[in-house]
Formats: C-alpha cells, sequence, structure tokens
C-alpha cells in the first residue's frame, strides 16, 4: 500500500495510507494532491502539506468562520482570502444576513479540482448569487481593494510557497485598510507547538496595526503537533469579550448548524496555554527593545 508522508516538519510528521489518488497534478502555483484514506476520507495536500481532509475539516472551517461572525453579530460582507477548497465558503453561506462574499483565491486550479473531487466541502457554495470569486494574489488584493469588509477570513497555507505572503506585515496592513469599522480580521496561524516563531511574529504585526489583537485554538486532528492558533485583530475591543449569554442568543436566533463550534467552545477558545502566551508575550519583549528608543 502507498504512503503519504508530510514533509512540513523535518523530525516529526504523519502518514496516511493512500487507498486511492483522485488527483495528481502541477498547478501553476503548488504541487495539488488529492486521495482517499480510510479514516479521514478524502485528503487534499498541497506541496506535500495536508490541507485538509473530509473528516475532520468542520473543526477548522467552523471555527474561523463562526467565531468572528458571531461575536461581530452585525456581518453583511465577508472577505475570504485563499479557502479553494470552498470549505470555508460553505460556512459562510451558512448567514442569511450576508449579502456579499468576496473570496480571493490565487491557484484557479485548486478551486476547479477541488469542485471535482471535494465536493462535500464547497456543497454548492461557489454557486450561491452572494459570491464573487478573483483569481488573485491576497496581499495584493488588500493593497488596492476598494471595498471594505466586516469579517476577512484567511485561509492560507503554512507561510511558504504562495502563502508566504499572507504571513507578512504588508498583507495584515492590507487587510486593516480593507475592515470596515470595528470590523475583525481571523486568519490562520500554524500549530503553536510546532510553528511558535509564527505566533510571535505574527503577534508583533499585529500589535503596531489594531487596537485589539489576540489568538484562539482549537485541536485540528490532522493538523499535528496540538493546538491550532486563530489570528483575531480589530479595533473594537469589545468584541473580543461579548459574554456568552449574546453569544448563545445569537447562534440560536440565526439557527446556525455545527458539528465543533457552540457558544462555549468559543468563550472557551480565547484561554491559551501559558507557552503560546510566552511565545505572545516574547514578541512583545523583542519589539519593544527593537523600536522602543
Ligand atoms: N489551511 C491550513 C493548513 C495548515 C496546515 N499546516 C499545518 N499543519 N501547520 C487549510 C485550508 C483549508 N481550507
Amino acid at each position: 500500500m502507498t504512503k503519504f508522508v508530510e514533509t512540513l516538519y523535518d523530525s516529526y510528521g504523519q502518514a496516511f495510507h493512500i487507498d486511492e489518488v483522485l488527483f495528481e497534478n502541477k498547478t501553476d502555483h503548488q504541487h495539488l494532491l488529492i486521495f482517499c484514506n480510510a479514516k479521514f476520507g478524502r485528503v487534499m495536500s498541497l506541496d506535500g502539506i495536508v490541507q485538509t481532509t473530509e473528516k475532520d475539516e468542520f473543526v477548522y472551517h467552523e471555527m474561523l468562520t463562526h467565531v468572528p461572525m458571531i461575536a461581530h453579530g452585525h456581518v453583511a460582507k465577508v472577505l475570504i482570502i485563499g479557502g479553494g477548497d470552498g470549505g470555508m465558503l460553505r460556512e459562510v453561506t451558512k448567514y442569511e444576513q450576508i449579502t456579499h462574499i468576496t473570496q480571493v483565491e490565487i491557484d484557479q486550479q485548486v478551486i476547479e479540482m477541488c469542485k471535482q473531487y471535494l465536493p462535500n466541502h464547497s456543497q454548492g457554495a461557489f454557486d450561491d448569487p452572494r459570491v464573487n470569486i478573483v483569481i488573485e494574489d491576497g496581499c495584493e488584493f488588500v493593497k488596492l481593494a476598494d471595498d471594505q469588509y466586516d469579517v476577512i477570513i484567511s485561509d492560507s497555507t503554512d507561510s511558504i510557497g504562495p502563502g508566504e505572503a499572507l504571513f507578512r506585515h504588508e498583507f495584515y496592513a492590507g487587510c486593516k485598510r480593507c475592515l470596515s469599522p470595528g470590523g475583525i480580521l481571523v486568519t490562520q496561524n500554524g500549530v503553536a507547538y510546532m510553528q511558535q516563531d509564527e505566533v510571535t511574529t505574527t503577534a508583533g504585526y499585529l500589535k503596531t496595526l489594531f487596537d485589539d489583537w489576540h489568538f484562539f485554538a482549537a485541536a485540528v486532528p490532522t493538523y499535528v503537533g496540538g493546538i491550532m492558533t486563530f489570528a483575531w485583530a480589530t479595533d473594537n475591543p469589545e468584541l473580543r469579550r461579548t459574554d456568552l449569554g449574546t453569544l448563545g442568543n445569537r447562534f440560536e436566533a440565526w439557527g446556525i448548524k455545527t458539528r465543533y463550534y457552540n457558544p462555549e467552545v468559543h468563550y472557551g477558545a480565547f484561554a491559551l496555554p501559558q507557552y503560546v502566551l510566552e511565545a505572545i508575550e516574547k514578541r512583545d519583549n523583542e519589539y519593544h527593545k527593537k523600536f522602543s528608543p
């Protein structure tokens, strides 16, 4: 039986039995592989790194969508950066009050192949009349876009290859200029234990741009090595402190169906272990040393 061995880390990783290869090709931007596995269903990898699987994708897509959506409370326009598999779009389109969704994906072939081989991710969301798909580098898009969005979700790969630009200061600054007043930016920020520098670096950038920023977390089985952190940034500090009762009322009133997210999980996701807080603070200190007079 053939095996897929993830190449993200040098000295540690995960392996899958490949039951069947559904698609494999070099796109204009990256190497795309979609295969079947008995435990995780269809698995999609880009440049040797697992991006999403049919069985555990709900954790990631629900947390990056519903945490900002429900905390904000009045979202009409959403921008998704990346997310070519369509899982994020599926979650976002669950909200009837949203009038417009722009999704900016660099790799058209990822969208096309995921529509064909991972249809359970998008479940038809690409055909939603509120959706506008733009094939472009997300970092370039946010530098020049004219529109403003209430929630921006960065559903990127890791900070290597095409995804690298989505972890730079200029990207976060671009997102800030595309947020409506009090809008929220959330981003995929890596697995904290394995990629601690990512927490430190992102914290340093967000600190210079937003009045309120932090991280929240969830454990995604196929993003191995512990909890994944998601960055949270906004100029409205009250949104992160939205009380449990309000979260519960909105969740119920809007009838959002989920398998991972619920208001208690939302609330608890902002409680971070000490080693993650230290990674955040490290940047605070380094930043001060470097930039204070
Ligand atoms: N994007 C995040 C993949 C991160 C994998 N990396 C890792 N294990 N550190 C997923 C795209 C799903 N829409």
